[in-house]
């Protein structure tokens, strides 16, 4: 049979998203982790056609739009990418809201949106920049020390903005976009090491994303990061939940204080403000934290599906 699978391409700062409106398998009622799971073990072939080549690259990040479970919510969502599932997504849900007003499903306000790591509310503005109120964010580790087989040590933080991050600016890297081949291999190094050396999240849970902050120019932004996501692609984006694990960093390092805007450049010099507030009832080190940014739509397409293509389902 042959299958279409309906997409609407956006991106942010320069990071594609690619919602996926409507061809994916039902995957029922439960709740975006429930459904995460069951997509990838029973459907994954589906993210692998729709992300991978022929038809798309190593670069895109998918977002699924799923019907939420509270009604009362604009939409639930679930993010992957080319290596497999993420958590959070903050580009990508900048992407998700700037789609859904193009679609006309939503206008300027305040939205709810499901995830598989929490409800996240999206504040559509009426110049439509879009500001997402993420999930609780830490810090779980300061100066941790990685050896890396260079024989260099870095230190840096681990902390949970939405995704898992080591944060890092001892590296000694020149942070700029003719260096992006050079960045990666540095940052997947260094994750290796990380790894190699027992170092993980909450419950066991891989640190899949690296950062790597260095000065920007104080008249643009605060800090430039270059940004490593798994699957060996870096974020063009100022990456949304890895500027919220930097805001949880700086609010535990008492180097800024709630409400006040922090700009985050990408390695591409786009920029997201960013601001928190403190986690009422959370464990004093855990805050909320804004990320604002704005999305562009740049396509509206239907992938197709034909069973006697042999790259079909994508390769690799
Ligand atoms: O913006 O949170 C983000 C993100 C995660 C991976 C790529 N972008």
């Amino acid at each position: 049979m042959m299958r279409r699978v309906h997409v609407i391409d956006s991106h942010t700062g320069g990071e594609p998203t690619r919602l996926v409106i409507g061809g994916f398998p039902d995957l029922g009622k439960g709740t975006m982790a429930q459904r995460r799971e069951l997509l990838a073990r029973e459907h994954d072939r589906f993210r692998c056609a729709t992300l991978l080549e022929p038809r798309g690259s190593d670069v895109l990040v998918g977002a699924l739009l799923c019907e939420p479970q509270n009604p009362a919510h604009a939409t639930g969502v679930i993010f992957f990418n080319n290596a497999g599932y993420l958590g959070m997504c903050g580009h990508g849900t900048i992407g998700l809201v700037a789609t859904l007003a193009h679609m006309g499903r939503i206008k300027p306000g305040r939205h709810v949106i499901e995830t598989p790591v929490g409800d996240v509310v999206a504040t559509l503005h009426d110049d439509r920049k879009v500001s997402v109120r993420n999930v609780a964010s830490y810090r779980m580790a300061a100066d941790v020390a990685v050896r890396l087989p260079t024989g260099q040590t870095v230190t840096g933080d681990i902390a949970w903005g939405g995704n898992w991050y080591f944060l890092c600016a001892d590296h000694g890297q020149i942070v700029d976009p003719t260096r992006v081949a050079a960045l990666t291999d540095y940052a997947a190094m260094l994750g290796e090491a990380l790894h190699a050396q027992g170092h993980r999240g909450a419950d066991g849970a891989p640190i899949d994303h690296i950062e790597l902050f260095a000065p920007a120019d104080a008249a643009i932004a605060d800090s430039r990061s270059f940004v490593l996501c798994p699957g060996r692609q870096y974020d063009r984006s100022p990456c949304g939940t890895g500027t919220s694990a930097k805001l949880a960093c700086l609010a535990a390092a008492g180097k800024l204080a709630p409400g006040h805007v922090w700009r985050q450049a990408s390695v591409i010099g786009s920029v997201f403000e960013a601001w928190y507030d403190v986690t009422e009832g959370g464990s004093g080190a855990c805050i909320t934290p804004t990320i604002r940014g704005r999305a562009f739509i740049s396509a509206e397409a239907s992938l197709i599906i034909d069973p006697a293509d042999p790259f079909g389902w994508g390769l690799g």
